[in-house]
């Protein structure tokens, strides 16, 4: 993870929790002409797909389709709805930099967005899929609880070596979560929101599991970072989630200091499943 040092190389007046300024009135007419091609791509593939929550967030916030937002604007509409502002950073925080901010109810985002050639596939979060993959949810009223809970749990979980655990319970539900509506699987996570082949994949392939959440289960499975997934964790409402994690993790993370790590693809004797995926599709990488 980048230190402040590194980016205040390129940002001399980055803050001490890594915020810069957004700098809108800088972007070429290129980088809005991306967010415009991004946004339009997404727009066809929502409908049936993306959850209520996502589409209904997305709708009250108007999050603009032809230039790239400006976030003092889009946090004064959020935080009418829900508390949550946005603010600009330049890339990765640190893990503690980063919890922090959601605990008060700040979101960092990029404030970069991909390169042209870049359309389909980037490394780090940009600004795309900061904002329009994650803002949506914001907008949700337990889902902005779940999101600061998280936020809280990450300070407490500091010094305990459980942050791996910790980070793919948000890989599996913030970034890359699916819900069951009406008997009907969609998505919510934001990693999925913002890419035009995973919106797709990951609801029709019949390659991934499909595999309903248990905590200690997804605390003990790894992820893959640079690839489809191999295996999706299916939510049954932002409110069972909510409860499902709001409580003290200690006895959980005693429990978590043994017992077996599970690989992306594994599917156990004791999972409810939705899908058990035929694995057609072969990862490329590996696993965190
Ligand atoms: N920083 N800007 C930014 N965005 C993230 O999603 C992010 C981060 N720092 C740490 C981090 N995510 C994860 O490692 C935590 O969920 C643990
Ligand atoms: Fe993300």
């Amino acid at each position: 993870m980048p230190g402040l040092e590194h980016y205040a190389r390129t940002h001399p007046a980055i803050r001490a929790d890594f915020t810069i300024d957004q700098g809108w009135d800088n972007y070429p007419a290129e980088a809005h002409d991306t967010w415009r091609r991004l946004y339009a791509r997404m727009e066809t593939i929502l409908p049936g797909r993306a959850a209520p929550a996502f589409l209904e967030g997305l709708k009250r916030l108007d999050i603009g389709h032809e230039k790239i937002p400006h976030f003092e604007r889009l946090s004064d509409g959020l935080e009418a709805l829900t508390g949550w502002r946005i603010v600009a950073v330049p890339g990765l925080v640190p893990d503690e930099k980063f919890f922090d901010h959601l605990a008060n109810r700040r979101f960092p985002a990029s404030n970069f967005i991909r390169r042209p050639e870049q359309l389909d596939y980037i490394e780090e979060p940009d600004i795309f899929h900061d904002i329009f993959g994650h803002v949506p949810m914001l907008a949700h009223p337990v889902f902005a609880d779940y999101m600061q809970a998280y936020g809280q749990g990450g300070l407490r979980a500091e010094g305990l070596g459980v942050l791996p655990n910790l980070a793919r319970l948000y890989w599996y539900t913030v970034e890359f979560g699916l819900i069951a509506h009406e008997g009907r699987l969609e998505f919510y996570g934001s990693g999925i929101a913002s890419s035009s082949a995973e919106s797709v994949y990951c609801l029709a392939s019949p390659s991934p599991n499909r595999i309903a959440f248990d905590l200690e289960r997804v605390m003990r499975t790894r992820y893959r970072i640079d690839d489809l997934q191999e295996t999706y964790l299916v939510i049954d409402s932002f409110e069972s989630l909510f409860a499902a994690t709001y409580q003290d993790f200690a006895a959980l993370y005693e429990r978590l200091r043994t017992g077996p790590t599970y690989e992306p693809g594994t599917v156990l004797a004791q999972d409810r499943v939705h899908w058990r995926g035929d694995r057609s599709y072969k990862p490329h990488s590996h696993a965190v």
